[in-house]
C-alpha cells in the first residue's frame, strides 16, 4: 500500500503544479490545481500499474478480459485516492494549503460511457476484480462523445452532446505502438495448399485501431489492473495527403470521417434494438482489436498456444461483443493454423456470456446481406458454427423442424446474437435469482433443455466502495465506530450492525446522519433549481432510466392522485412528501419524453400551488448521472423500485439505496426478490402482482385496463386529467401516454397495480411516523447490504466461471 505523509504530499504537489503548468500554486486556477491533483496521483499509480503487470507476467495466472460496449465509470479521483489509501492525507494535505479537496473532485468530468446499469455493472465490476487482486481486465471503446448530457428546457428532455474529452483526460495512456489493424468489408478468397484450406482476406478496408488505457486502482492492495479503450483512427499510409488532387483530397477526407465515427458516439438506446450498421462496426472493431492484442501480448510472453484456454478468459456483457466469438475462432484458424474442432473447443472454453434483459424487443439480431458485406470472413464463420449446430440439433430432435429453426443461429434472414452466444460460450448466466429462473424456464428454455450445465446465476452486486465509503462518509463513519472497519473488506461484516437496530441512540445518529445527507441535496436541488425543499419531509426517490417498464407513469399517477386528494380535502393528515426523480430517456423514445415532461408539468403545478405544496412538492433532477447519483442516493428515506414483475432483470440502485438506509417499495421483481429475502417482509414494503399472475395475464389475455377505469372514480378523473387540460394547455399533449394505459390495455400493468401501490404508499407513511421502527428498518437493511457488493458476484464469477485465481488473497 502507497504510504505517504502530510509533508510530503505537499511537497509532491507543489511540485507537481509548478512542473505541468509552469507557474506558482497560487497564480493557478481550480482547474488547474484539479489538473495537478490528477497528475501527481497518476504518478503515484503508475509505480504500481508497473508492477501488477511483472508480477502477472512472472506468475503467469490466467488473466480475465471483461469486453464490454459500456463502461460507466464516473468520477475516478475520488475513487482513486480512496483505493490508494491516501484520501485523508491528501484531504489534509490541501487543506493546508488552502484548496478545498472535494470542490477540485466537482471539477472533474463523469466518464459516461455507459448508458445505465449494464455499464455501471462493468465499471463495478472492474472496481472488484482489482481489489480482490484477480488479474482482470476491461476491453471496450473510447467513444468521444459519452452518453448525451440532458437539459430540461419547457419541460421537455433535450439532448446535448457529452463533449467530455474537451479538456483532456488526465487517466488515460495513448498506446500508439500497441495498435492494431481491423479489417472490414472486401472478398474472402478460399485457396486449397497443401491440403489445407486457406482463407485470403482482401480488398478490405483497414481501420487502426488505437488503445487508451486507464490504471483500474484495487483497494490498499498495490494492485492496478487496466482497461483498455479503442479509438478509431486512420491508417497513416491510407490517409496520405502529400500527393492529393482534388478528388483524392475529397476521399481522403471521407475515409478519415467513415473511419472515426466508428469511435465518435455511444448509441443512446437501452432497450429498443436497431439494427444500424455504424453499431456493428463498432462491435468488431473493439472486439478484433482486443482479441488481437490479447493474442499479441500472450505470445509476447512466451506463452504456449495450445494452452490460451487456460490463461485467459473472455467475458461478453450481453450479446453486444459476441463477435468475440467467431473472430476467435478466425485468429486460431486463419493466423495460428489450428483445426475447427480444436479452435471451437478452445474458443468455448475461453467465452462466457452475461444475459441482461428478456426484453424481447431488445434482442440484437443482424440482417445477414448488412452482416456479410462488412465482415465476410466472420459471416463465413458464424454460418459454419450455424451448420454444426444445427446438424446437431437435428440428430437430437429427430424430424422436429420447428424447434431446430426455432434455435438455429441463422433464421429468417437475420444471425440471431443470443444464439450464437449461448452456443459458442462455456457459461451463461442471468444476473439475479429470478431472470436466471424466467431465462430457464421461458425465454431460453430450449438452450436450458440442451445445456442445463451452462446455465447459472450471478446476482449483480456494486461496489461498496463507491457507493458507500466514498458517497456516504458520515454513515461510513458511524458504522466503523459501531462494527469496528472488517465491513471495509468484508462487506458481509456489515451484519454485525444488525444488533444495535433496536438502540435508540444508534437510531437517533443514524436519523441525524440521513438528515445532514438530505441538507446536501436540497442545497444542491436549490442551487439548481431554486426550489426550497422541506428535509424533514420524506425523501421519495426514483432514479434510474426512463422506461414504461420501469413504471415512472405509476409513480407519476399517484402523486396527481394524492394532488387532487389534497385539493379536496386540505387537512388530509399524510407526512409531508418530496418526490424526486432523475433520469433521461432514448432520444427516439417518444412515451418516455413525454413521460418526463408529464413529471416535470406536474411539478410545475403542485410546487405552485399554495393549497398543497407545504405538504409534497416534485423535483426533476436533470442529467442524471453517476456523480448526481452520489448526492442523491444517500440522502433518500425511501427507494421506489416498481418495474412490472418479470422485467427488471436485476436492478442495481436497488442496493445502492439499502446500502444506504433507504427503505425499499418494490414489486417483487429482479433482485429486490433477494432483498425481500435478506432483510425480510417487515423491513421492506412489497406491492403488486407476482410473477406467475403477470406471467398468466400475459398468456391468458384475461385483462382490460378500460374495464378497471371506467368503474373507478378517483382512477377516471387522474386519468382523465392527463387530457384534459389540467396539468398542460395542449391537451394532446399526453395524449400517448393516455393511449398506452387506456386505448392500448396498459401492457405494464400500471392501472392494475394502481391501489396496490398505494396502499404500499400508506404503509409507508404509517411506518414512517414512527420514527423508531422506521429507523430500526434503515438499519437493518444496511446491516443485510453487504451480500450484494460486487466483491461478492466478483468472487462467484471468478470461481464459478472464469476459474481465475487472485495474487494475492484467497478467494474463498
Ligand atoms: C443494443 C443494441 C443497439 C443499441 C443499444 C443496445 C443496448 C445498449 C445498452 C441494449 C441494452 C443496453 C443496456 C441494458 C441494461 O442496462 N440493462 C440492465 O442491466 C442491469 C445490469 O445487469 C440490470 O440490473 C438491469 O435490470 C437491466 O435493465
Amino acid at each position: 500500500m502507497l504510504s505517504i505523509d502530510k509533508e510530503t504530499f505537499k511537497k509532491d504537489y507543489r511540485q507537481k503544479f509548478i512542473e505541468i503548468h509552469g507557474k506558482d500554486l497560487d497564480e493557478g486556477t481550480d482547474y488547474n490545481k484539479y489538473e495537478a491533483l490528477g497528475s501527481l496521483v497518476r504518478d503515484y499509480v503508475a509505480k504500481m500499474w508497473i508492477d501488477t503487470n511483472k508480477k502477472y507476467k512472472e506468475n503467469s495466472k490466467k488473466q480475465v478480459y471483461y469486453f464490454s460496449m459500456e463502461f460507466l465509470l464516473g468520477r475516478l479521483l475520488g475513487s482513486n485516492l480512496l483505493n490508494l489509501g491516501i484520501r485523508d492525507t491528501c484531504k489534509a494535505a490541501l487543506d493546508d494549503l488552502g484548496i478545498d479537496l472535494d470542490k477540485l473532485e466537482n471539477l472533474e468530468e463523469d466518464q459516461g460511457l455507459g448508458n445505465g446499469g449494464l455499464g455501471r455493472l462493468a465499471a463495478c465490476f472492474l472496481d472488484s476484480m482489482a481489489s480482490l487482486s484477480i488479474p482482470g481486465h476491461g476491453c471496450g471503446i473510447r467513444y468521444k462523445y459519452g452518453f448525451f448530457s440532458q437539459k430540461i428546457i419547457n419541460d421537455s428532455q433535450v439532448e446535448v452532446p457529452d463533449d467530455w474529452l474537451k479538456r483532456g483526460n488526465i487517466w488515460e495512456i495513448k498506446k500508439t505502438d500497441k495498435a492494431r489493424v481491423v479489417k472490414f468489408g472486401g472478398d474472402v478468397r478460399v485457396d486449397y495448399t497443401d491440403g489445407n484450406l486457406k482463407f485470403n482476406h482482401t480488398n478490405y478496408d483497414a481501420v487502426l485501431a488505437v488503445p487508451y488505457d486507464m490504471p483500474i486502482v484495487g483497494y490498499k492492495n498495490n494492485v492496478v489492473n487496466t482497461l483498455r479503450l479503442w479509438s478509431a483512427e486512420p491508417l497513416s499510409n491510407e490517409f496520405d495527403f502529400s500527393s492529393f488532387n482534388r478528388g483524392d483530397f475529397k476521399k481522403a477526407m471521407e475515409y478519415r470521417d467513415s473511419v472515426e465515427s466508428i469511435s465518435q458516439i455511444l448509441y443512446p438506446d437501452d432497450s429498443f434494438y436497431e439494427g444500424k450498421v455504424l453499431r456493428l462496426k463498432q462491435q468488431y472493431f473493439f472486439v478484433s482489436a482486443g482479441l488481437q492484442s490479447i493474442i499479441h501480448h500472450f505470445k509476447s510472453a512466451q506463452g504456449n498456444m495450445k494452452e490460451l484456454d487456460e490463461k485467459i478468459a473472455v467475458h461478453i456483457n450481453d450479446t453486444h461483443p459476441t463477435l468475440a466469438i467467431p473472430e476467435l475462432m478466425r485468429i486460431l484458424i486463419d493466423e495460428e493454423g489450428f483445426g475447427w474442432d480444436t479452435s471451437w473447443r478452445m474458443t468455448n472454453n475461453i467465452m462466457s456470456y452475461t444475459n441482461h434483459t428478456i426484453m424481447a424487443e431488445a434482442l440484437e439480431k443482424w440482417p445477414i446481406e448488412m452482416f456479410k458485406k462488412l465482415l465476410p470472413r466472420i459471416f463465413m464463420i458464424v454460418q459454419e458454427i450455424d451448420k454444426r449446430f444445427c446438424s446437431e440439433l437435428k440428430n437430437k430432435y429427430v424430424g422436429q423442424w420447428d424447434k431446430v429453426r426455432k434455435m438455429a443461429i441463422i433464421d429468417n434472414g437475420y444471425i440471431k446474437m443470443a444464439h450464437l452466444a449461448i452456443v459458442g460460450s462455456h457459461s451463461v448466466n442471468g444476473v439475479a435469482k429470478l431472470h436466471t429462473e424466467i431465462l430457464k424456464k421461458q425465454e431460453m428454455s430450449d438452450f436450458y433443455y440442451c445445456y442445463p450445465n451452462k446455465f447459472n446465476n450471478k446476482t449483480n452486486g456494486i461496489t461498496h466502495r463507491r457507493w458507500l465509503i466514498s458517497a456516504n462518509p458520515k454513515l461510513t463513519m458511524f458504522l466503523k465506530e459501531k462494527i469496528g472497519d472488517s465491513f471495509i473488506t468484508h462487506p458481509t461484516d456489515m451484519i454485525n450492525f444488525e444488533k444495535f437496530a433496536h438502540n435508540i441512540e444508534v437510531q437517533n445518529r443514524l436519523r441525524d446522519i440521513k438528515l445532514e445527507n438530505k441538507r446536501k441535496l436540497a442545497d444542491l436541488i436549490y442551487k439548481d433549481k431554486g426550489i426550497n425543499i422541506d428535509i424533514s419531509s420524506i425523501f421519495d426517490v426514483q432514479i434510474k432510466r426512463i422506461h414504461a417498464y420501469k413504471r415512472q407513469t405509476l409513480n407519476c399517477l399517484r402523486i396527481m392522485d394524492l394532488y387532487n386528494r389534497l385539493i379536496e380535502n386540505p387537512n388530509l393528515d399524510i407526512v409531508p412528501r418530496t418526490f424526486i426523480f432523475a433520469g433521461k430517456s432514448a432520444p427516439g423514445y417518444y412515451l418516455a419524453k413525454d413521460i418526463i415532461t408529464l413529471i416535470n408539468m406536474v411539478a410545475d403545478k403542485i410546487n405552485n400551488d399554495d393549497r398543497v405544496n407545504k405538504k409534497i412538492k416534485v423535483i426533476f433532477m436533470e442529467n442524471y448521472r453517476v456523480s448526481l447519483a452520489e448526492v442523491i442516493i444517500p440522502a433518500a428515506d425511501v427507494s421506489e423500485q416498481i418495474s412490472t414483475t418479470t422485467k427488471e432483470a436485476s436492478g442495481t440502485s436497488n442496493m445502492k439505496f439499502m446500502m444506504n438506509g433507504a427503505v425499499t417499495i418494490a414489486t417483487l421483481d429482479g433482485a429486490n426478490v433477494e432483498i425481500r429475502d435478506e432483510v425480510g417482509d417487515e423491513n421492506i414494503v412489497i406491492f403488486g402482482l407476482t410473477e406467475k399472475q403477470v406471467l398468466n395475464l400475459y398468456k391468458t389475455g384475461g385483462y382490460v385496463s378500460q374495464n378497471i377505469i371506467n368503474n373507478d372514480v378517483r382512477l377516471k378523473k387522474i386519468i382523465n386529467s392527463l387530457v384534459d387540460g389540467t396539468y398542460c394547455k395542449d391537451k394532446n399533449k399526453f395524449k400517448s401516454i393516455y393511449e398506452n394505459l387506456v386505448t392500448y390495455n396498459d401492457e405494464f400493468f400500471v392501472i392494475k397495480d394502481f391501489y396496490s401501490y398505494l396502499e404500499a404508499q400508506e404503509k409507508i407513511d404509517r411506518l414512517y411516523r414512527d420514527k423508531s421502527k422506521w429507523q430500526r428498518m434503515c438499519a437493518v437493511n444496511i446491516a443485510h447490504s453487504g451480500i450484494f457488493s460486487s466483491d461478492r458476484t466478483i468472487r462467484e464469477y471468478a470461481t464459478g466461471i472464469w476459474g481465475s485465481k487472485c495474487l494475492y488473497k484467497n478467494l474463498e
